[in-house]
């Protein structure tokens, strides 16, 4: 079957019309707190800095989109009008100090554009504010451990749970934390390096052994919050999934006592095992 022009035009129009719906579309798919079929977007932000995070990208996405599409302009210019067929005799004009003055300058504007909000996000992401309470996460093959030392000093293991859902993100004991606080999240590894990354939060660092690397994130928002072992360490890296349930206040109190009582006999309990040492 032939096409005429003007049903090409419109096949490609049609497309482009279902690239942009699939585009938009990414938010439909999108579940708060863990990734989504077909997400190819970052997850929705459930904390200030993956606010930032993502308007950062957004920025940039748009920046270059803008810069790419000048540049194809300009080459398809030059295609078009100045080669040897169309443009036989060519100009011998060498410099030109308005377009030389213009084509450092203006990069040199754009770059600085971009340094202003980059620096003021890694200042953001880097410079912990005064915490309300700091969880240890110890990295170990191939499971979380999770310590609240402010909160009555229990520690608990956080395993995968083969049977909850999501698939390979569901774990027995999820790390409870309360909403609109500053959490201090200490980590490090108790074997070889692992890596604490939730992706809603906007934080990853490494775990590393005989090291205390320490982030911050303050969740906005209710619900469960999912992430994984963000370097590999070992065969059951992809099985140490990283679960964050976001609580108000009264149910985190609540939890507290219970998680104090419920984890008080826990082997893992370091600060326990610590005290039977002592006596
Ligand atoms: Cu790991």
């Amino acid at each position: 079957m032939k096409m005429s022009k003007g049903q090409i035009g419109r096949r490609l129009l049609g497309l482009a019309v279902a690239g942009m719906a699939l585009v938009a579309g990414g938010t439909a798919f999108a579940e708060l707190g863990q990734p989504a079929p077909w997400e190819f977007k970052l997850q929705e932000a459930g904390s200030p800095v993956m606010e930032n995070i993502t308007w950062f990208h957004n920025f940039l996405f748009v920046l270059i989109t803008v810069i790419t599409l000048f540049v194809l302009a300009l080459l398809i210019i030059v295609v078009v009008k100045f080669n040897a067929k169309a443009n036989p005799v060519p100009s011998k004009t060498t410099h030109n100090t308005l377009i030389e003055v213009a084509w450092t300058l203006i990069p040199v504007l754009i770059l600085v554009g971009i340094a202003v909000p980059s620096f003021r996000l890694l200042f953001q992401e880097l410079d912990i504010p005064k915490a309300d309470l700091t969880i240890k996460a110890t990295g170990k093959q191939w499971y979380w451990s999770y310590a609240y030392p402010d909160n009555g000093k229990f520690e608990f293991d956080s395993l995968l749970a083969q049977d909850k859902q999501p698939r390979l993100l569901g774990v027995d004991n999820e790390m409870v934390v309360p909403i609109n606080k500053v959490v201090r999240i200490q980590t490090t590894g108790a074997d070889v390096i692992h890596s604490f990354a939730v992706p809603a939060f906007g934080i990853k660092i490494d775990s590393v052994p005989g090291r205390l690397n320490e982030t911050w994130f303050k969740a906005t928002k209710l619900g469960m919050f999912y992430g994984q072992c963000s370097e590999l360490c070992g065969k059951d890296h992809a099985f140490m999934p990283i679960a964050v349930r976001v609580v108000n206040d009264q149910e985190f109190a609540a939890w507290t006592e219970a998680a104090k009582k419920k984890f008080a006999t826990n082997p893992a309990n370091s600060f326990a095992s610590a005290g039977a040492a002592a006596q």
